[in-house]
């Protein structure tokens, strides 16, 4: 399950330059009895089953004997959401324990004695934790020195300033009668960083307003935001951002 999503492409990449290091554990792989049970019905009753606390146990006091200050994180939709915040936070801890519970999740006495938090990567249900975490990795990766190439840098995304992208163009000028913004085309750079400030408070003020409370924004910026939400056309159209 692990695999392709960490051997593709950028991942893959950081893995070979030996910028990240994944070790998938199995925790299966530390049970004592013949047929290998990692879960049992629920004390009191009640649909589902629930992974048992002493392979889970055994797993993380394996990798932790090798790793003592490991930052164990349990995915779970109970966590704290992940953001930009906390994924800047969780990348600068040296090694971290991705705990993925299958089932109804996991004994309680384990995230008790083992987990250190608690993480969810949003509000709905998955089917186990391994896609969260795979999100995890693969969020935190890219903030690591020398995982993304200096032409995708991590700095000037989405949400480090907490706005939205601008809209972005690339090759033919004209598609079925759609074309390109003429200001981009213009070379008047001083006017492209202006309307590209402007699409990214534009779609930020429409789309998510929350995120403009946290953002910084200038003078300017917030005349800006005042116009656009003023405009006609935004009130009338809805602007189609
Ligand atoms: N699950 N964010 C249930 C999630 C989840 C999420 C993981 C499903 C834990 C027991 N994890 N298992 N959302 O839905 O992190």
């Amino acid at each position: 399950m692990f695999s392709s999503p960490f051997e593709a492409s950028i991942l893959g990449k950081a893995i070979e330059k030996g910028r990240i290091e994944i070790r998938i554990v199995n925790i299966r792989d530390f049970t004592s009895d013949k047929h290998h049970v990692v879960d049992d019905t629920p004390y009191g009753g009640g649909q589902g089953m629930v992974m048992k606390v002493e392979p889970i146990a055994r797993a993380i006091e394996r990798v932790k004997a090798e790793s003592p200050s490991a930052w164990t994180v349990y995915l779970t939709p109970q966590g704290r959401s992940l953001n930009q915040e906390r994924a800047r936070a969780l990348s600068s801890k040296a090694h971290l324990i991705l705990l993925c519970g299958r089932y109804e999740g996991v004994d309680e006495r384990v995230r008790e004695m083992f987990v250190d938090e608690e993480v969810s990567i949003g509000d709905y249900v998955l089917t186990g934790g391994e896609l969260a975490a795979m999100v995890m990795v693969d969020t935190l990766s890219r903030l690591l020195p020398g995982v993304l190439g200096c032409d995708q840098s991590a700095e000037e995304d989405s949400f480090s300033d907490s706005l939205l992208e601008y809209p972005q163009y690339t090759r033919p000028v004209d598609f079925r009668g759609h074309s390109v913004p003429d200001v981009l085309l213009s070379g008047n750079h001083e006017a492209i960083l202006r309307w590209r400030r402007k699409e990214a408070l534009r779609r930020t003020a429409k789309r998510r307003p929350d995120l403009l409370a946290k953002a910084t924004l200038s003078e300017t910026d917030r005349k800006v935001i005042d116009e656009i939400l003023q405009s006609e056309e935004t009130r009338t159209r809805g602007d189609g951002v």
